[in-house]
């Protein structure tokens, strides 16, 4: 059947009749070698998701929740559970572009074992043209993707994580400048065969998350779920956009945006990097216990970041929705992210009641009584098995969120004045210190490190670097990303925001966390305002500048002056060993480390010695 006879299923919009030639004759072309049964372009309308979540009930893959609003529950295929790091790669002709922290593939090779794998892909399955912008539409922060696709799970998902729609082919007009996003489960539907609730490629193996940031297209094939599929987040908004962000001259960063404002009004906002399982989506919604500060959300996970003329750093958060871990999620950790997941929601792998009612561990409610668990066997509270798988998710529209900052779709940004990083350390960090300058900033992201938490493979406790928290997301050579923060500080150097380290997780001799965290974390961020602000003092340390004694608001916190010492204590001897290793990890990088980070080694060295 000629592409142009393709039956359109009940869109609204005729692809014959898209202004856009260059999307046009790719369509064309993406189905002549993919064969899907229908085409379906994507209006974005509220109409045709619930029309979608309509069929999905139908065919077994959504489940109604049924105290939640137009929100559904679902199960991904056990095989498909979460990002497929080991088969992510990126793409560039000359292997060096991707560097030492990538999986690097031959462009050319790669597209012809793509193109293998996505022929005859879609058959009896329906081709979803996604059009999709990252960022408020025609925002000059902004940029375009289309995302073609056979899952209606990712168009859902597409519609609550992104704008999605005929708006964004109003703004795209004839433009071919927007990033090509193919995307398929890799389960094609032979005549008369009945489709499984989950459809994939289960063999891990034959999963391909591959990025060509050359020419700004990402092929995704035999995954259905979060990262690998719903291709705006990690692999656009993160991998590619880096790689356009470096010849561009901005940032894609993996970041929290959130707005602070203290008891005179004052407003700030702050960029936060952290590696997993660091509570980074509860830091962005997070309840301050200090009287008279209010913390507000512009994003939970990715900031796109350009310096404007004056020289200010204005953020963006490229997403529309929250894409949010839900073990652990409760009223007690994150009231907010709660109160965000009320209606029009999308959660996976969670558990199910036979009263239609979602429930995971760590949600501080009783386990329903009758619950089936994420694999759909009925769940048994003494078996020693979860009910929610530890990677399973909600999806939800950031608007819902009660803490939501007012300027979080403002096309221009929102001014970041401070940057933070952070891990999980149980000794050595201390619970803040800042950065004596721009190129000791860039120092300390590229030395992030966190140590392992059960929910991650590998050994407990051990520490890994995870260098800006974008070790599985940067879309080129890792030593060219830190060189690609060095210059922007030496292009920009007016008005540079400050840099801080955060440690949540110290432990005292007894194993015990020795800051509480969560809303007390309103603490530290009230030190940072304030060192922005020039208000707060800082005391010099060999690894950068501390709260003196007394200058962190603990009033009505249980701590003593000497676990706050401990708190804040940087150890020498060990922190020369810690140059020790980052020295090692930094050999990797060759020569493209850039000569700014050894001469931070060495003054801190230098400084350590002293
Ligand atoms: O497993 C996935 O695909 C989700 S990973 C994720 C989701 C939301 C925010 N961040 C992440 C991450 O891995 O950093
Ligand atoms: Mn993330």
């Amino acid at each position: 059947m000629p592409n142009s006879t393709l039956k359109e299923r009940h869109s609204t919009i005729d692809h014959n009749s898209l202004q856009n030639t260059h999307l046009r004759e790719i369509i064309d072309s993406f189905a002549k070698l993919t064969k899907p049964k229908n085409i379906h372009i994507c209006d974005g309308s509220q109409k045709e998701y619930n029309q979608l979540a309509q069929e999905m009930v139908a065919s077994g893959t959504f489940r109604p929740v049924s105290d939640r609003p137009n929100s559904y529950y679902c199960q991904s295929d056990p095989s498909d559970v979460a990002r497929a790091e080991d088969r992510t790669f990126i793409c560039t002709t000359n292997q060096d572009d991707a560097g030492p922290t990538n999986n690097w593939a031959d462009p050319n090779k790669m597209m012809a074992e793509l193109k293998g794998k996505f022929d005859g892909c879609m058959t009896g399955r329906t081709l979803y043209i996604i059009p999709f912008s990252m960022g408020p539409v025609g925002s000059p922060l902004s940029e375009i993707g289309i995302q073609f696709s056979d899952s209606p799970y990712v168009v859902c998902s597409m519609k609550i994580m992104t704008r999605m729609g005929t708006d964004v082919l109003d703004v795209l007009g004839t433009s071919n400048n927007f990033v090509k996003c193919y995307h398929s489960v890799g389960a094609p539907l032979a005549d008369g065969e009945k489709d499984v609730p989950w459809p994939c490629e289960p063999n891990v193996d034959n999963k391909y998350i591959t990025h060509f940031p050359e020419t700004n297209e990402i092929w995704s094939y035999g995954s259905g779920y979060g990262g690998n599929a719903l291709l705006g987040k990690k692999c656009f908004a993160l991998r590619i956009a880096s790689a356009i962000a470096k010849r561009d001259g901005w940032l894609a960063e993996h970041m929290l945006i959130l707005g602070i404002t203290n008891p005179q009004g004052v407003k700030k906002y702050i960029a936060a990097a952290f590696p997993s399982a660091c509570g980074k989506t509860n830091l962005a919604m997070l309840t301050p216990t200090i009287p008279g500060w209010k913390v507000e959300t512009v994003g939970d996970d990715i900031a796109w970041m350009r310096f404007n003329d004056k020289g200010e750093l204005r953020a963006i958060n490229p997403e529309a929705g929250f894409f949010g871990v839900a073990p652990g999620t409760s009223y007690n950790s994150n009231p907010n992210a709660m109160n965000s997941i009320k209606e029009n929601v999308i959660f996976t792998n969670v558990g199910y009641s036979d009263e239609g009612k979602i429930w995971w561990e760590g949600m501080g409610e009783e386990a329903p009584k009758n619950m089936i668990d994420w694999q759909n066997n009925t769940y048994d509270p003494n078996s020693g098995k979860v009910a929610a798988h530890a990677n399973s998710r909600f999806a939800t529209p950031a608007s819902q969120c009660p803490s939501i900052d007012e300027n979080w779709e403002s096309p221009d940004g929102v001014h970041i004045s401070a940057i933070l990083f952070g891990g999980r350390r149980g000794d050595i960090v201390p619970l803040v210190h800042e950065a004596l300058s721009w190129n000791h900033g860039v120092f300390m992201g590229s030395a992030v490190s966190s140590e392992k938490t059960a929910a991650a493979l590998g050994k407990l406790g051990e520490v890994r670097r995870d260098p800006f928290a974008m070790l599985p997301f940067c879309g080129y050579n890792m030593g060219d990303y830190f060189k690609h923060w060095i210059e922007l500080g030496k292009k920009h150097n007016t008005n540079l925001p400050k840099v801080f380290y955060v440690n949540w997780f110290r432990r005292d001799e007894n194993g015990k966390f020795m800051w509480p965290g969560f809303g007390d974390n309103s603490r530290v961020l009230e030190w940072v305002f304030n060192r922005v602000d020039g208000s707060a003092k800082g005391e010099a340390t060999p690894i950068g500048l501390v709260p003196p004694k007394g200058e962190l608001n603990t009033a009505g916190l249980d701590i003593s002056d000497e676990q706050m010492e401990k708190l804040l204590d940087v150890d020498k001897a060990l922190w020369l060993q810690e140059a020790d290793a980052i020295e090692e990890y930094y050999k990797q990088f060759g020569a493209h480390l850039p000569s700014e980070l050894n001469q931070e080694l060495q003054l801190l060295r230098d400084r350590l010695r002293k």
